[in-house]
């Protein structure tokens, strides 16, 4: 039998501290106090804390009988008075009866392998409580509950079909056809479909989760780590008037418009002239390499020098919003493509800025797609090279394998078919009492 846990899941130092039990063994939590709380299940009670005869706290409890409660165990909530000396001897209480302390998402852990939710459900609980922008909770709150689940559900619906075509095409080979990608049901290509689909929506919806990445680069001295701090609000950033001040990489999370953006100050990017300024300028380029959007900036008071020109080219392709700074200074620029004009001095074209940024991220998209779990885009895209290869296997029952081998990346996501291990390395990642 399962232990019986117990762990605070309010954060330290609030006027009431909430306790939790969960296990075969909670209901005993009765022995604690002067009314017993198992007796009006799922109501709050006002009672007595009580250990060895003494009174401990005046507090709230509440019993939820299993399987109706968060564990689907029986399960107790004390709300107890937050000062550390309460909390203390209320833990103490508690493992008097023989509890043992929760490790980091045990009872989210017993939710999941008592089929409360699904792994994915169970991933985004910590989703909801790191999520820094609007957005980003609004998507972890739909994959809370059950969004991804409904998506993998039904694409392996799609899969299951398509086994048994592959299947009765094995068991029934029809002479006329010759090659076996003819005898593949419709629903393998549509499944196909779906997942690149996903994997495509996910790459955005990372983003609600992580951070849109936007790196700001360009030569020393343009106002690169002036426009951090101009969008910051805040003096982040050192700003000299010397080129080549910024010799790290800086990373800051901001808010905009309910995305949560990473800002990402670079190192002037020129010949350096020292190792430090070069390790500097080669963290700017990995930081470039990773962004989501890259933001380009000119000085709009000097003419354009051959170091622009050549990140002008290098990131002509990219994801990339050019930005011409100083702009309450005199012009004297020549750069005649698509630019935003601002000054992070006077604060002029930031709105502009973030306006663009928010087009390139496309909420309107990304809050429909189910995923941000870098995890479940992995077993998307290995599910994805499975399905590919049964389209294009030579013999039937490699196609069949395939299927089934996408059909156990897709169950990785949901822990339908997933290694202990892997819950594991999941919930050690929570924090206790959650
Ligand atoms: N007039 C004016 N000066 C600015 C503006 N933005 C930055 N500066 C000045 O330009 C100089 C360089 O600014 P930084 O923000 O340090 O430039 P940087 O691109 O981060 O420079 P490195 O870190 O050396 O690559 C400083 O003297 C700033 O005060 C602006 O919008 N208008
Ligand atoms: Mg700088």
């Amino acid at each position: 039998m399962e232990d019986t846990i117990y762990a605070p899941s309010s954060a330290v130092g609030g006027a009431i501290a909430v306790l939790r039990v969960s296990g075969a063994e909670a209901g005993r939590v009765r022995e604690l106090f002067e009314r017993d709380p198992s007796a009006r299940p799922r109501e709050l009670v006002h009672t007595r804390l009580l250990q060895d005869g003494e009174v401990i706290d005046d507090c709230m409890a509440v019993f939820f009988p299993a399987p109706a409660s968060y564990t689907g165990e029986d399960m107790a909530e004390l709300n107890v008075h937050g000062g550390a000396q309460t909390v203390q001897r209320a833990l103490g209480a508690l493992a008097s009866l023989g509890f043992r302390p929760a490790q980091a998402g045990e009872f989210t852990k017993r939710a999941f392998l008592n089929g409360k939710m699904d792994l994915s459900a169970a991933e985004a609980v910590m989703d909801v409580i790191n999520a820094d922008a609007e957005q980003s909770l609004k998507s972890a709150l739909l994959q809370l509950q059950g969004s991804v689940k409904r998506e993998i559900t039904s694409v392996e619906d799609l899969l299951t079909d398509a086994l048994s075509g592959i299947d009765a095409a094995i068991d029934y080979p029809d002479e006329a056809e010759a090659d076996a990608t003819e005898a593949l049901p419709a629903s393998l290509s549509a499944a196909i479909l779906r997942v690149d689909a996903m994997i495509r929506e996910a790459r955005r919806g990372r983003v609600l989760r992580d951070g849109l990445r936007v790196a700001i680069v360009g030569r020393p001295n343009v106002g690169k780590s002036s426009l951090m701090n101009a969008l910051l609000g805040s003096e982040r950033a050192i700003v000299t008037a010397a080129a080549g001040t910024t010799r790290d990489v800086i990373d800051e999370k901001l808010s905009i418009g309910g995305v949560p953006v990473r800002l990402i100050d670079t190192a002037g990017i020129r010949d350096a002239h020292d190792e430090a300024e070069r390790i500097g300028v080669d963290r700017a380029r990995a930081a470039l390499k990773g962004a989501d959007v890259i933001c380009l900036v000119l000085d709009a008071s000097a003419p354009l020098t051959a170091e622009d020109e050549a990140l002008l080219a290098e990131t002509a392709s990219e994801n990339r919003i050019v930005l011409l700074n100083k702009s309450d200074l005199p012009k004297a620029c020549a750069y005649g493509g698509d630019a935003i004009f601002a000054s992070a001095k006077t604060g002029d074209g930031l709105d502009a800025l973030k306006h663009e940024l928010l087009v390139r991220f496309a909420p309107e998209r990304a809050d429909q797609s189910a995923i941000t779990n870098e995890r479940h885009i992995r077993a998307l895209e290995l599910a994805l090279v499975a399905l590919r290869d049964a389209a294009t296997a030579e013999e039937l029952d490699c196609a069949a394998t395939d299927v089934k081998n996408a059909l156990h990346h897709l169950g990785s996501i949901t822990g339908s078919d997933v290694d202990a291990a892997v819950i594991d390395r999941i919930f050690e990642r929570f924090c206790v009492g959650k």
